[in-house]
């Protein structure tokens, strides 16, 4: 059995007496969110009350999951910490690294053959420090985890943003940084500023095409990808206990769109149904016994605004199916606006391809609903004007809807099955186009859309839908098209309508697999060797970085000033970087080739004041690296935004940048930032984002009395000698300033060990 019975059971055990503490120091009843982080704290039973948006806490959560794009820095930093099992059960998720050329079968091969070096690093790790390993093919880890790990009132954190997909299934589950990782698999307090609350009420229920997704696309509308910021959401109401429990993962998933910490709904029947069906019915059983811990309190769902820092309330009844993008999540039209908007913006209205799965959606439910309309191509005659491809989200999926005849009625549509893998997500993606500079429309039932994700076109114009959305466009190849309301002309020239989807929520004759792909820890790892080859491309062995000087910055020069969106994606990029991401100097020559420089609109070109010209990012700060000059890096809002990929704060450190001074932050980068030691920032005045200059010297003053809550001073010369100065904020406690000082968390962690 691959989940841990022992541990649910110990959490439940506790539970009781921890939540009544934490409702006698808070004084108020409980929403969920915090009855389930109040019975996780790292201290045992709350000694006093954290304040909800302000309190630093720790927490110890029960479990990590890492995936092997992410899972290699953050083991190669767990190597350095000096333990000899990982203190909490822990799984490793190889499907970040599989590209997507033909099909599953040979993609995998080809994955196999070319990460062979990296897939042997992290199995061999993970048999060494008692990690359990999901290989290749064996799916997306957080539909993997939702199948096997997620439980209700559990809590876990995973080095990967859509972690809290677990929420689904009842649980705080948080995306995070390697370096976090670590702390929890080390069995230290890992720490987390306690969230504010946002409930999400649902009324009503949903028919016809509306699904789970758009709820999520919906929110995210409504929210901006700013707006769950440092905040859980928690849906309640009739309308979620209508829904399926992957249909609430899928809301939970994309929740990461919208900022939040994670997102989570109360336990219920749709929960039990998808513990049974993936054969936990013990965990039904303990949860059972405690399910009146597993869901708020009882006031807080009679008046819901008086206990939430936020309320947002949907009616299933009438929402209606949308369509988000191109560019952003956020961008959320109602698919009785889209093709206005789509002619009105000049969007490319010819699709060229849709795709559906991937983490977000590729539940049986999802598969179901998708192939009910894939097969109205074949019945109805109609020729699929797009292409389209499946990728189910794992083996336990796959085998399931093969198995039950629906992968082939997809491949009768024309559909292509990839590998249970991120593949064209992440841009693992060889796409067959003779033009990949050309405008163009794809859409996904993924959750991203940022520019050059899928497929490193800049000009491909990405939307997000459901997946039964998604292959009705598929099949009209035209994005104007209205599946509710519009005909198409099929192969005898006749006018014919799509029928509603119609979905199955958990299959009739139960999931079967073969082999789902687990490998099981050695019981004593001490003798595993783990090898990296030094003179390896892909791997190489971490050095600690230097500790602070003990002295004010001064004398720093500018690297860029990033306008507008900047995300992970612009900081270090996914697709074909990703074959580095176990290798820190190499993968470095990604840094922040993406980036807007607010000086010429350009990416990739910054003024190197050693060079005199303009230079690549990289090997702008190389340059000044090897000088021994300090940079800083200036953006606008939401900096960092999308992946907790901590490669995005570990290049900068390792690069020489010293400081990253921002509008905003999105919460997951900055705590990367801290972890690794660096400076983040952010304007008091906003508007002084507009006094950096191109040929700055930076100081950052005020480092001798670095203390919580104390702003620290700026100040600029520019090129013709004059100066100006300004006051920069900052979130660092105590023990964030300690980490700052030692060079970084892991520094000193290995400090503590001695
Ligand atoms: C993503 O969806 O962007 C990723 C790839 O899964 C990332 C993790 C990574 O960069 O490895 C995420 O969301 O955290
Ligand atoms: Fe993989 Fe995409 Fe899910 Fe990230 S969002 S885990 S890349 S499938």
């Amino acid at each position: 059995m691959a989940f841990d019975l022992e541990m649910i059971k110990a959490v439940y055990a506790g539970m009781e007496e921890r939540i009544s503490a934490a409702r006698t120091k808070v004084g108020r009843p409980l929403t969920l969110t915090e009855k389930i982080l109040y019975a996780h704290l790292y201290e045992g039973p709350a000694t006093g009350a954290h304040e909800r948006g302000q309190s630093y806490v720790d927490f110890a959560p029960d479990r990590v999951a890492m995936q092997d794009a992410t899972a290699q820095m953050a083991l190669l930093q767990f190597m350095q910490a000096g333990k000899a099992q990982a203190a909490v059960p822990s799984t490793v998720h190889c499907d970040h690294l599989i590209q997507a050329r033909v099909g599953a079968d040979a993609d995998l091969q080809d994955a196999y053959t070319e990460n062979k070096e990296v897939y042997d690093f992290l199995a061999s790790v993970s048999n060494k420090y008692g990690i359990g390993f999901w290989k290749p093919g064996a799916g997306i880890i957080h539909q993997v985890v939702l199948e096997n790990y997620a439980f209700p009132g559990g809590m876990m954190i995973g080095t990967d943003s859509h972690t809290p997909n677990a929420g689904g299934l009842g649980m705080i589950a948080i995306g995070v940084g390697g370096a976090d990782a670590v702390d929890v698999m080390a069995g230290m307090p890992w720490e987390l500023k306690f969230p504010k609350v946002i409930g999400v009420k649902l009324t009503g229920k949903m028919s016809g095409w509306t699904s789970p997704k758009d709820v999520i696309l919906k929110v995210a509308g409504i929210l901006t990808v700013k707006g769950g910021t440092g905040a859980i959401v928690e849906y309640f109401g009739d309308g979620a206990e209508s829904m399926s429990c992957t249909g609430k993962g899928t809301i939970c998933n994309m929740g990461a769109e919208i900022g939040a910490t994670t997102s989570v709904f109360a336990y219920d029947n749709s929960m039990r149904a998808y513990l049974n069906a993936t054969k936990r019915e013990e965990v039904v059983e303990l949860a059972d016994e405690v399910a009146h811990l597993l869901r708020a309190d009882d006031e807080v769902y009679a008046d819901p605004a008086a206990f939430y820092d936020q309320l947002i309330e949907i009616d299933l009844n009438t929402l209606e199916p949308h369509v988000n993008g191109p560019f952003t999540p956020d961008a959320a039209w109602p698919i009785s606006q889209f093709a206005a908007v789509v002619k009105e913006h000049n969007w490319p209205a010819k699709l060229e391809v849709g795709l559906i799965g991937s983490c977000t959606n590729s539940s049986y439910e999802d598969i179901t609903r998708s192939a009910s309309i894939a097969e109205q191509a074949v019945s109805k005659n109609l020729e699929a004007k797009a292409e389209f491809t499946i990728t189910p989200g794992s083996e336990l999926v796959r085998y399931t809807t093969a198995r039950d005849g629906l992968l082939d009625t997809f491949a009768q549509m024309g559909g292509v099955v990839l590998a249970n893998a991120c593949g064209p997500c992440i841009g693992q993606w060889a796409r067959h186009t003779d033009d990949p500079t050309r405008k163009n429309s794809i859409i996904t039932s993924f959750n991203r859309n940022f520019a050059k994700r899928n497929d490193g076109n800049p000009n491909t114009h990405a939307f997000v839908a459901s997946p039964e959305i998604v292959t009705a466009f598929a099949i009209a190849g035209d994005l104007t098209f209205n599946p509710l309301t519009d005909t198409l002309t099929n192969k005898d020239g006749k006018q014919v309508k799509l029928d509603e989807p119609k979905g199955i929520e958990l299959p009739v004759n139960g999931f079967a697999v073969e082999d789902a792909g687990y490998v099981a820890p050695a019981e004593d790892g001490s003798s595993v060797e783990v090898v990296v080859d030094p003179k390896s491309d892909r791997l190489q062995l971490l050095e600690g970085f230097k500790p602070w000087e003990g002295t004010d910055l001064k004398g720093l020069k500018l690297l860029i000033k990033a306008q507008g969106k900047c995300t992970t994606d612009h900081i270090s990029m996914a697709g074909p970087w990703l074959k580095y991401r176990g290798h820190l100097d190499n993968i470095s020559n990604n840094m922040l080739i993406g980036a807007i420089n607010a000086f010429n609109g350009e990416a990739n070109k910054v003024y190197n004041s050693m060079t005199r010209g303009y230079d690549a990012v990289p090997a702008t700060a190389r340059n000044y690296k090897a000088q021994g000059i300090g940079t800083v890096v200036v953006g606008d809002e939401n900096y960092g935004e999308g992946s907790s990929r901590e490669h995005a704060a570990m290049e900068p450190r390792f690069l020489g940048v010293r400081a990253v001074i921002v509008k905003s932050f999105a919460r997951i980068h900055e705590t990367n930032l801290k972890k690794q030691g660096m400076l983040a920032l952010t304007f008091a005045n906003k508007a002084d984002y507009d006094l950096i200059e191109e040929n700055d010297t930076i100081d950052i003053l005020g480092l001798e009395n670095f203390t919580p809550g104390q702003p620290l001073k700026v100040v600029l010369t520019h090129s013709d000698g004059s100066q100006d100065s300004f006051t920069v904020n900052h979130t660092y406690n105590e023990g964030q300033i300690a980490w700052f000082k030692a060079g970084s968390a892991l520094n000193l962690i290995r400090l503590q060990q001695k």
